[in-house]
């Protein structure tokens, strides 16, 4: 594909050959199991979510987590906001742990909504113990492995075992509770999307299936074609979490150099690293979408390549490549279509390094820091 090929709407149906034995692509192409789980688990508990939600009468949600579950917390909370109409935030745990004065308000209850793979990060556990110890409200926490620590501490837990997954990289876990949390929002949100969202599913698995041709072409970056060298990702709105989750991701797999940004921030300053050895990736809104091609045309002029992940098919001058999900999904119903693509682009560029993305360089599956000081 050269550089003058225009925006490409991938619909190949191709399953191309693992090229590694590895846990993290298998992981990544089976993660829809994980979503038709955390659906099943939600619906399941529907009675007993909303009896913990209208029985605490609170006030304002906190959702937190750690790294990849505190990317999470950024796409839930503006959804849980939006859906619920209170206040809702995100914070790193280590923040609601260290700084909880400046998080929490001694008005009203609040619903703490804890997220965490493994419930075992230490963080995570330390900042839901001093939440209950200080009575401030009621804990929901959503993770993928049962009797954890992190559920001791909390008035309900919602977990889906089909997260679970070998890697230490996140993905088909990030994705199955984004689902699950997505769903908890339409249950106690009252909306009808629960019913809609039963498609999703089959939606994940034709995005899987059509686009890892073109997540592999540019994460390898086959014969240097396009030399990437700086991979920047825009979102806004709860598509900001998604984007810093796919920063991560590259990161951790790949070791490249990449950021996050919301989407027209990316002008005031960080645009001045885009060259022509950039890929700059918008993960497209509903609701800004035009705002956001702006900045997307504007990068293609600076010399960028530009990549969107949308719900509609873009112009061909906004982006030199597309995935488009078609998802007849509401807006806040669509951020997981976005991550498989954005997660096999990460691996693709893994392999492409030479990166192990089972056993990241520096990284654990989970971190369990010392005795309290
Ligand atoms: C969170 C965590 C992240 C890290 C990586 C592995 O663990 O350790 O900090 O970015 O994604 O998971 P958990 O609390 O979700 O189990």
């Amino acid at each position: 594909m050269n550089k003058s090929q225009s925006t490409q709407i991938w619909t190949a149906n191709t399953n191309l050959p693992d090229a590694a034995e590895s846990h993290t692509l298998p992981e990544i192409l089976s993660q829809t199991g994980g979503w038709q789980a955390a659906l099943d688990r939600v619906q399941a508990e529907q009675s007993a979510l909303k009896t913990l939600f209208t029985g605490g009468q609170f006030s304002e949600i906190v959702v937190t987590g750690c790294g990849s579950t505190y990317y999470l917390s950024l796409v839930v909370a503006p959804l849980l906001q939006q859906q619920l109409g209170i206040p809702a935030r995100a914070v790193p745990a280590s923040e609601l742990l260290l700084f909880s004065q400046t998080i929490l308000t001694s008005r009203g209850k609040t619903l703490l909504v804890t997220i965490s793979r493994s419930g075992r990060t230490t963080e995570t556990i330390r900042a839901a113990r001093a939440f209950k110890a200080n009575r401030k409200g009621s804990i929901l926490n959503i993770g993928c492995y049962e009797d954890t620590e992190l559920a001791a501490e909390s008035d309900l837990s919602i977990i889906i075992r089909e997260g679970q997954e070998q890697s230490v990289v996140q993905t088909r876990s990030f994705s199955a509770m984004l689902v699950a949390a997505t769903a908890i929002c339409a249950v106690l949100g009252k909306s009808q999307t629960l019913e809609a969202m039963k498609k999703m599913p089959a939606l994940g698995q034709q995005i899987i299936s059509t686009t890892q041709k073109l997540a592999r072409q540019l994460g390898q970056d086959l014969n240097q074609e396009f030399g990437f060298e700086r991979f920047y990702f825009l979102g806004s709105g709860s598509r900001y979490g998604l984007a810093c989750e796919a920063n991560l991701k590259m990161k951790e797999m790949s070791l490249s150099v990449s950021e996050a940004f919301h989407f027209l921030e990316f002008r005031h300053g960080p645009m001045s690293m885009v060259n022509d050895h950039t890929l700059v990736v918008g993960l497209l809104s509903e609701t800004a979408r035009s705002y956001e091609l702006e900045v997307l045309q504007e990068m293609k002029a600076l010399g960028g390549r530009t990549m969107v992940l949308t719900n509609q098919s873009v112009p061909e001058k906004s982006a030199d490549y597309q995935v488009c999900f078609n998802s007849g999904l509401p807006e806040a119903s669509q951020g997981v279509l976005y991550l498989p693509f954005l997660q096999m682009l990460s691996y693709y560029r893994a392999e492409a390094n030479g990166q192990n993305p089972d056993q990241p360089h520096n990284l654990n599956a989970v971190v369990v820091l010392g005795a309290e000081t």
